[in-house]
């Protein structure tokens, strides 16, 4: 049987550490694409010559002709620019959403089965455009963001608990953005709630309060810290992971900017939700209770959504 193909629209920091950690995991063979002439034909060679020693085998290919990833059964798509100190993510709106009608248009042409995972940012809003650039089925367009900020939260958790991350999980839905929703009582360490565990004496509200800012703010804080682009390294992970899902039908239980019309009482939006991944895409949003004030951040979270896809109709009118 041929190895799978994988596709990655955008050659920067996260599409080339997306190419060396599919080819390490052996996910399929990689085409990197790119706008910028010798980017991703660098790339791919410099990660192809890393096989022997690390003992993989993958094909590793770059290019700047979208033809190349004719038949590809994964898209992940970074492709745009990241934000820099005092950026907000909305402010990649207009130049990024430009970028989404190329890729969505280059993925329609030559590869129209994939599964295509968005990352690049305002993320809600760009997966939600690509979808609609694109025109492929809802539940094979989705994107990364909760994957992310769940396990910022595991981290931060883990460090204050001084337990494995492995242990801890966690939930962090709505918008990739400020007002995205951690919520504490759907996250646990080896299956106590996080509230338990304030009773419990293991943690203070306080100190929980802070560690969900923390992760609210995860993003900026790598980006402050860098000071010349947006994390990369853990965004790549989390996409591979919803990759190997879709791949390997695991039915994993993720959350993602998933298409959700009807769950949550939410109609015909992008955003992040509970889903499960397997080879059918995104194959079902979890339609979850949320009490009072959990919902009220949700509401606020959506909200937030819905004014970046009204800003995207109103830059270009194809979507309205
Ligand atoms: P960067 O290293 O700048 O890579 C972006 C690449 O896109 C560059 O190589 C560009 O040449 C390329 N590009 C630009 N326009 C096009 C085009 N029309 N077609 C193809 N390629 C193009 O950025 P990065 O890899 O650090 O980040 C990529 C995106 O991911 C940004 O929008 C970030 O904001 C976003 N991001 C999202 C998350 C989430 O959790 C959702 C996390 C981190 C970064």
């Amino acid at each position: 049987m041929a190895r799978p193909k994988i596709a990655l629209i955008g050659a920067g920091q996260i599409g080339g550490t997306l190419a060396h950690l599919a080819a390490i995991k052996e996910l399929g063979d990689v085409v990197l694409f790119d706008i910028a002439e010798g980017t991703p034909q660098g790339k791919a060679l410099d990660i192809a010559e890393s096989g022997p020693a690390e003992g993989f085998d993958a094909a590793l290919k770059g290019t700047n002709d979208y033809a190349d990833i004719a038949g590809a059964d994964v898209c992940i798509v970074t492709a745009g620019v990241p934000r820099k100190p005092g950026m907000s993510r909305d402010d990649l709106l207009g130049i990024n959403l430009k970028v989404m009608k190329s890729v969505g248009e280059g993925i329609a042409k030559h590869a129209p089965n994939a599964f295509v995972i968005c990352i690049t940012n305002p993320l809600d809003a760009m997966v939600w455009a690509l979808r609609e650039f694109s025109g492929l089925p809802h539940e094979k367009v989705c994107g990364m963001a909760g994957v992310l900020d769940s396990a910022r939260f595991r981290h931060f958790l883990s460090l204050e608990f001084d337990v494995s991350m492995r242990d801890v999980s966690a939930f962090v839905l709505g918008g990739h953005g400020d007002t995205m929703v951690p919520l504490t009582r759907y996250s646990t360490v080896g299956g106590i709630p996080l509230p338990d565990l304030v009773e419990m004496g293991w943690t203070t509200q306080e100190k929980l309060d802070a560690i969900v800012q923390r992760t609210r703010d995860g993003g900026a804080e790598i980006v402050g810290l860098l000071k010349t682009g947006s994390a990369y390294y853990a965004p790549a992970t989390s996409a591979i992971e919803m990759a190997e899902a879709y791949l390997k039908d695991q039915k994993r239980v993720l959350p993602c900017a998933a298409y959700v019309d009807g769950a949550l009482g939410l109609k015909g939006l992008y955003v992040g939700v509970p889903t499960v991944i397997g080879a059918g895409g995104v194959e079902r949003v979890i339609d979850i209770k949320m009490n009072r004030d959990e919902q009220a951040m949700f509401d606020k979270s959506v909200d937030a959504v819905k004014g970046l896809v009204e800003a995207c109709k109103g830059i270009d009118s194809s979507l309205a």
